[in-house]
């Protein structure tokens, strides 16, 4: 049944909370000098970041991270970003150049536009949307290296037009140190780049420090610590959705090539971890997939990874039909789902959860991922029932005009002075009453 086979894909998920390595573990404690909960941990860095700001900052670079900078080590060098961008490859910088026009397109095409009505003669009634000033992004740096997190949120945010823009990357090879991700800055304009990672980067944007000044949103993808303090500084600034380990569901029929829906499988658990679910209704298909994932795996450079990943969180799912698949997959409701269907259009009408849809044969993920113009920054977890991928508007805050001219508050005010009544607000109503 149904609700079994959900069961079995809930476990399927990659951690998305309270999972930390014995290693992270053991640092904690050294750190703390007692064995914390992540929540704990994440309460203290914050707390200490907000009292000694830089500081607290540098300390937890050098014990958490092992990067022991000094004061104006914090901020990347203007010419160091200059310099990474011109020793990058040419080829690398055009890239960057076309996705940047592909996401601005879709971004700006999908901005919300200030709406003014009239709806009687006399009231006009305006919902109008503000960039946020000043935002924070996040760009992770512990196991790969992130040049098209940059692209996925810094895109988005100036097509809202949100004036300053703060990068922050842990202080890694694969963080602040990365030469693409830092050309990749360069190349959008981006010019205030920090070398430092997990929550007491949070914590910093959020309160401030003499070298990095509070932002108004924090957004970006990050380990359960990063998570977890966006959650703590929620409040303080505003935060996007919960972005964890990666996952796809993949529905499949009779039409679709085993071996791309192998490699498809296979991308999404190279994130490792990163769940990797096919479902389909096409027994066949279950054994050629399996055979061509054994094939491919051999290819790959981080097969050891993508194996153990694939392994403990990856799923090849036999349904009963199509209506079976459609139901699962709404109840599971991925981060991604792709459909390599003769008709991806006919299941997509019928699921509502997905935090973003690819259709058909010839739209792997990683076109999304890369270059196609969505963000790839994504509600996982299940989390996409409630929260929304990053997008242009997720750098708008909306606010409301109201203009009356003194007839059409004549026409209102009979209903205004009611309501204020029954509530015992006299003061309310006569603002009213003594208008007319
Ligand atoms: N699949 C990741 C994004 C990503 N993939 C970046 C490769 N690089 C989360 O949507
Ligand atoms: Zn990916």
């Amino acid at each position: 049944g149904s609700a079994e086979i959900l069961q079995q894909l809930r476990d399927k998920l990659s951690p998305q909370g309270d999972v930390v390595s014995p290693r992270g573990r053991a640092l904690t404690e050294e750190v703390f000098g007692a064995p914390l909960t992540p929540v704990e941990v994440v309460q203290r860095i914050c707390a200490e970041v907000q009292n000694a700001g830089t500081e607290a900052l540098l300390k937890f670079n050098r014990q958490l991270d092992k990067a022991d900078l000094t004061a104006d080590q914090l901020r990347v060098p203007a010419a160091d970003l200059a310099a990474a961008h011109a020793a990058a490859d040419p080829e690398l910088i055009a890239s960057i150049q076309r996705i940047r026009d592909n996401v601005a397109t879709f971004q700006q095409a999908i901005l919300h536009r200030d709406v003014t009505i009239e709806p009687k003669p006399g009231v006009t009634l305006t919902q109008r949307y503000v960039p946020l000033r000043r935002v924070g992004v996040c760009v992770p740096g512990g196991a790969a290296a992130y040049p098209s997190t940059v692209l996925m949120t810094v895109v988005p945010a100036q097509v809202a037009g949100v004036q300053e823009i703060a990068v922050v990357a842990p202080p890694t090879a694969f963080g602040a140190y990365n030469q693409d991700m830092l050309a990749t800055c360069h190349e959008l304009g981006v010019t205030e780049v920090y070398r430092m990672g997990g929550a007491q980067a949070v914590a910093a944007l959020a309160y401030g420090t003499d070298i990095v000044p509070a932002v108004n949103k924090i957004v970006g993808p990050g380990n359960l610590f990063v998570a977890l303090a966006k959650k703590h500084v929620y409040g303080t600034v505003d935060i996007d959705s919960f972005a964890g380990p990666s996952e796809v569901i993949v529905i499949a029929d009779q039409t679709a090539r085993p071996e791309f829906i192998a490699a498809d499988l296979l991308a999404q658990a190279e994130h490792s971890p990163g769940s990797a679910i096919l479902i389909t209704w096409d027994e066949a298909l279950i054994d050629a997939v399996s055979g061509e994932v054994a094939k491919q795996l051999a290819l790959l450079e981080r097969a050891e990874l993508t194996l153990d990943s694939l392994e403990a969180f990856g799923a090849l799912i036999l349904v009963r039909d199509e209506a079976q698949a459609c139901e699962l997959t709404d109840s599971f409701a991925p981060e991604h789902l792709h459909i390599e269907t003769a008709n991806p259009r006919d299941q997509i009408a019928k699921i509502k959860n997905s935090g973003a849809a690819f259709l058909g044969h010839h739209t792997p993920v990683a076109l999304g991922d890369y270059a196609a113009g969505p963000s790839h920054v994504l509600p996982t977890g299940g989390t996409c029932t409630w929260a929304a991928g990053l997008c242009s508007n997720s750098f708008l805050r909306s606010g409301s005009i109201t203009e009356f001219d003194e007839s059409a508050m004549n026409q209102i005010a009979p209903d205004v002075e009611r309501l204020a009544e029954k509530e015992g607000l006299t003061a309310h109503a006569r603002s009213v009453s003594i208008r007319r």
